[in-house]
């Protein structure tokens, strides 16, 4: 069976004001989708590959026959990507995570506003288009870091945890050229409860 787009878990108005309704409508049913059918044309010589997880597909793309490995590189990323980036996103997000998760930021960044800080940065200074990601390595060590275009945290072994879009059909139509002011806004709608058991599942 060929990849499906998951249905968004929210209406198309639910993230404003922080993303405009209109951003998120184009963003999942016209960048998402056309990634998805993408994928899909892709693999249609090889359909053995509809049968792995998208998450093993992009983790082993060594595997992938090397006529087809740009385009599923690319476009499995951009459905991997966006299902991570829709999900890490709820109307009026708690705003700060708990638990296991907060104690590793902790940890790592020393307090929250610091984590905060670095990952605005990262977002900030990805140069083109790509993604700020908050991700952990095997084990559960966290790892800041961003990708260019739609590589995914996957080809480097590492588990995303929280990730915020930064290509400009991420924000444009409402921020136009100010990607700090959408970063800034970013924090009022994320579902802690989704990364934090993203954080938790990691073995
Ligand atoms: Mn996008």
């Amino acid at each position: 069976m060929p990849f499906e787009l998951p249905a968004l878990p929210y209406a198309y108005d639910a993230l404003e004001p922080v993303i405009d309704a209109r951003t998120v409508e184009i963003h999942y049913s016209k960048h998402h989708a056309t990634y998805l059918k993408n994928l899909n044309a892709a693999l249609e010589k090889y359909p053995q590959f509809y049968e792995w997880p998208l998450k093993k597909i992009l983790g082993s793309l060594d595997q992938i026959p090397e006529e087809i490995r740009t385009a599923v590189r690319n476009n499995g990323g951009g459905v991997y990507n966006h299902n991570v980036y829709w999900f890490c996103l709820s109307p009026g997000g708690s705003s700060a995570p708990a638990g296991k998760l907060k104690e590793a930021l902790e940890k790592k960044f020393g307090d929250f506003a610091t984590f905060k800080s670095e990952f605005e940065k990262a977002g900030l200074t990805r140069f083109g288009s790509g993604y700020a990601w908050l991700s952990a390595k095997p084990g559960g060590e966290l790892v800041l870091h961003s990708t260019a275009n739609q590589d995914s945290p996957l080809q480097e072994g590492l588990e995303p945890i929280l990730v915020v879009d930064v290509w400009e059909h991420a924000y444009y139509l409402k921020y136009q050229n100010r990607r700090a002011d959408y970063l800034a806004g970013f924090w009022d709608i994320i579902n802690w409860n989704e990364v934090d058991n993203r954080f938790s599942a990691i073995k």
